[in-house]
């Protein structure tokens, strides 16, 4: 007999605990962060970067976004050609010294994954002539 009431008495009190929990969960903020799943694709380097770049369907000379924007790391630029003239995207640093690039691609994609410093960077399309004629933009690097 003495052990039923014992039993009895834990669980009164785990009951009593439970329904304590309850009600302090009422009274605190319920809306959990919802959006906080990443759409980023997970492995490789870790806190890589993607950056898109295109080119008009037309073939002119020129790059849809003139400036673009990236943090320190790997980079990867992605280009979109859709044009049936080819073009690349190839990356200077602020030496004019060439450091990377995509294949020149026509109506299709090409990416690189370049690793950049802080610092400004112009990129431009390698085909004779394409550049001269306002097909590059500036790369900053934070
Ligand atoms: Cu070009």
């Amino acid at each position: 007999m003495k052990k039923a009431a014992a039993l009895f008495a834990v669980t009164a009190f785990t009951a009593l605990g439970l329904v304590a929990c309850g009600g302090s969960d009422d009274g605190g903020d319920t809306t959990a962060a919802e959006n906080t799943t990443s759409t980023q694709p997970t492995g490789g380097g870790g806190g890589g970067e993607t950056v898109d770049v295109s080119a008009p369907a037309d073939g002119s000379f020129a790059y849809d976004q003139t400036s673009l924007t990236a943090k320190a790391g790997q980079v990867t630029i992605a280009f979109d050609n859709p044009a049936t003239l080819s073009h690349d995207v190839t990356v200077e640093d602020s030496n004019g010294k060439e450091i990377g690039g995509t294949d020149l691609v026509s109506q299709g994609t090409a990416s690189t994954t370049l690793d950049l410093q802080p610092g400004t960077y112009t990129y431009f399309c390698n085909v004779p002539g394409h550049r001269e004629g306002g097909m590059e933009g500036t790369l900053t690097v934070n």
